[in-house]
């Protein structure tokens, strides 16, 4: 499976000794969408032997746009049973809630107050989410990627497996952590690199592909859920925006049809030419029928095991209080780091 990294990548060790570390997160906002498996969960999934894996559900980024307490709390158990649900296994990943773990918000503190203005003006996502409402919305999300890259560096990380959409947040969150280490003339930080794959990368919105897929985007048309049950499914790609050319190919000028024969490679794995030939001389109607096939077999079974998840709420407790116990020595043994070298305390 073709990965790209931001820098020279390191071949992964079956060692466990000796295994790079990962990390990710996603943000409990609403529903999780075929972008986020596409673009990261699924990845996580496939790799999750060759690595020491600890992937967090963000629920400090969630508070950074106003959400209802009942959701929120719902929306972080819903998360965690999608991240086992879709096959990542607590047996050999760190699963935790980043607000268990407070080294998180104190260490953004910290590195807010070494992050120059001038880095987080040019962060492409907050004009994005704040749009209109510079003034208005609150500091947090401005600071947002600060939180991030301590989410990140607070573990010693190698890689951040990501879709396409967070390659600027990596990037401000190598540099924060080469000028840290550099300015106190020690290795404090691992510098991470970005693993964003080649396909399934940036999973483009079903009513208008110019935009990528968004759990906040306001139509429920533009994005196929994981709990999507199959008739909704059906419903959406059947309406799914495409073009009068009626030619199944991948044709960037026409970005409908190119984006749901994306997610076609993505969910079957094979290669452009392999599907342009097989859906050769067939129209779009032909087309749509696989691609929904493809969609529900993929997430019934997900689906099953999420509903059994949540069924059972004890243990998805049980699974986070020890993710946090594994995860709090590795980020408090960092943050101790840098307090030090800073002269705190
Ligand atoms: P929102 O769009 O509302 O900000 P989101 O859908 O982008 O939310 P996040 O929690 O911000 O969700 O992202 C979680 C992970 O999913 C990240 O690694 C992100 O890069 C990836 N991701 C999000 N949207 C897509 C997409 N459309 N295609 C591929 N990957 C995506
Ligand atoms: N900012 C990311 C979510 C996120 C994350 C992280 C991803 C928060 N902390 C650490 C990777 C590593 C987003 O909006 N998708």
């Amino acid at each position: 499976m073709p990965v790209e990294m931001n820098a020279k990548s390191t071949t992964a060790n079956t060692n466990p000794s000796v295994k790079k570390r990962v990390f990710s997160g996603i943000q409990p906002s609403g529903n999780l969408h075929l972008g986020n498996y596409l673009g990261a969960l699924r990845n996580w999934v496939q790799t999750q032997s060759e690595y020491d894996n600890i992937f967090c559900i963000v629920d400090l980024h969630a508070i950074t746009l106003p959400v209802d307490p009942k959701e929120l709390h719902n929306d972080i158990r819903q998360l965690a049973a999608l991240y086992i649900a879709c096959g990542l296994d607590p047996q050999r990943c760190k699963l935790f809630v980043q607000s268990h773990v407070h080294e998180h918000a104190e260490a953004s503190w910290v590195m807010c107050c070494f992050t120059p203005m001038g880095w987080l003006n040019r962060m492409t996502q907050f004009k994005t989410k704040a749009g209109e409402n510079t003034e208005s919305v609150g500091t947090g999300l401005y600071c947002y990627p600060v939180l991030m890259a301590c989410d990140i560096l607070l573990y010693q990380t190698h890689y951040v497996p990501v879709g396409d959409d967070q390659r600027q947040h990596i990037e401000l969150t190598r540099d924060l952590a080469q000028r840290f280490n550099a300015l106190y003339g020690q290795q404090v930080f691992t510098i991470p690199e970005a693993q964003i794959r080649t396909v399934g990368a940036r999973v483009m919105a079903l009513d208008d592909p110019t935009n990528k897929m968004s759990k906040t985007d306001p139509n429920p048309n533009s994005r196929i859920n994981m709990l999507d049950d199959a008739q909704t499914i059906k419903r959406k790609i059947a309406r799914a925006a495409t073009d009068s050319m009626r030619l199944v190919t991948f044709d960037a000028t026409r970005p409908g049809i190119t984006n749901l024969l994306t997610i076609y490679q993505a969910l079957t794995g094979q290669s452009q030419e392999t599907i342009e030939e097989e859906f050769a001389g067939k129209g779009y109607g032909e087309f749509k029928a696989a691609l929904t096939d493809h969609l529900v077999a993929t997430l019934a079974p997900i689906q099953k095991r999420y509903h059994e998840l949540m069924d059972d709420q004890r243990v998805l407790e049980g699974i986070l209080k020890q993710g946090a116990e594994q995860a709090r020595p590795i980020a408090a043994a960092t943050l101790q780091h840098v307090k030090e070298v800073i002269g705190l305390g």
